[in-house]
């Protein structure tokens, strides 16, 4: 057996991540924010032959997916989006109603197990704080640790290219925000963040998919910062259209790249 050289073991963590930050220091796509709407478009992106960095700003990939309703670890979905739990094994039960259910743990772990399989890379604790605007399109995201937010500390960030950016923040719609902040106009009908709307999951599953949109140049809304930033309903524990939003964002990026 190897001896341990603890030395070494630290030289092993810093040569691989200084080369994969070398390379993906400038992508296709960057996709800030692994839940399931980051995680299923970060999937099709892949398997297209694109190159994707998603990156999330807690230690865990999955947003509001964990949970379920209310920590009970069962998330429901709609047959018009069974297939994107299809495609990466999830299984489901047929709950009559026309409703499936599927075990929210199941689905998180096999949605990010996927798009990393299709080739996407994900980087946790990383948060997006600021993008790059060059002639009124974004051309990139700015980072930082997400220690050095949580601590307040005073500590210049870098900065990572990319043709297209999504913003899959979630009900917080954080890239969105920053844009409204520093760039002015979004592209929705007042031209700022509508501002979500209280929880009517008929309304909001439909929604989620029509807002998912150019949201300004280069950058893509997607999942429930789509509905955040265009005035519609949250939905509580119904997930089909958080993946349907990421299968139809993937198509409209796919047309373009
Ligand atoms: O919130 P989240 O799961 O977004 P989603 O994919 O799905 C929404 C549902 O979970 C649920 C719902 C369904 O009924 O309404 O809320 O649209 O995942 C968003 C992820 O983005 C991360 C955050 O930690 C979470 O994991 N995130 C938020 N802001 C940043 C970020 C940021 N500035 N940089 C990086 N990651």
């Amino acid at each position: 057996m190897t001896e341990i050289d603890d030395v070494l073991v630290t030289r092993k963590i810093v040569e691989r991540y200084s080369r994969e930050f070398q390379e993906l220091a400038d992508v296709d796509v960057i996709i800030a924010g692994a839940g399931p709407a980051g995680l299923t478009t970060a999937r099709l992106l892949a398997e297209a032959g694109k190159k994707v960095l998603i990156l999330e700003k807690k230690l865990a990939p999955g947003g509001g997916m964990w949970g379920g309703g209310m920590t009970f670890p069962i998330v429901v979905i709609q047959p018009a989006s069974k297939h994107l739990l299809d495609a990466v094994g999830i299984r489901t039960e047929d709950a009559g109603d026309g409703y499936y259910t599927a075990d929210s743990i199941e689905c998180v772990t096999k949605l990010c197990a996927a798009a990393l399989d299709a080739g996407a890379k994900l980087w946790n604790a990383i948060s997006v704080e600021d993008v790059m605007i060059r002639e009124n399109r974004v051309t990139g995201v700015v980072i930082n640790w997400a220690a050095i937010t949580v601590a307040g500390l005073h500590v210049d960030p870098l900065t990572l290219g990319a043709k297209v950016v999504i913003d899959a923040t979630g009900h917080d719609s954080e890239i969105c925000h920053v844009i409204q902040r520093k760039a002015g106009k979004l592209d929705t009908p007042s031209g700022e963040i509508e501002g979500e709307k209280s929880m009517w999951a008929e309304i909001g599953e439909r929604t989620v998919v029509e807002n998912t949109r150019e949201v300004y140049p280069g950058v893509y809304v997607i999942g429930m910062a789509a509905n955040a930033v265009m005035g519609a309903p949250r939905m509580g524990p119904i997930f089909g259209g958080m993946l349907l939003s990421g299968e139809k964002a993937a198509k409209m990026i796919l047309e373009r790249l």
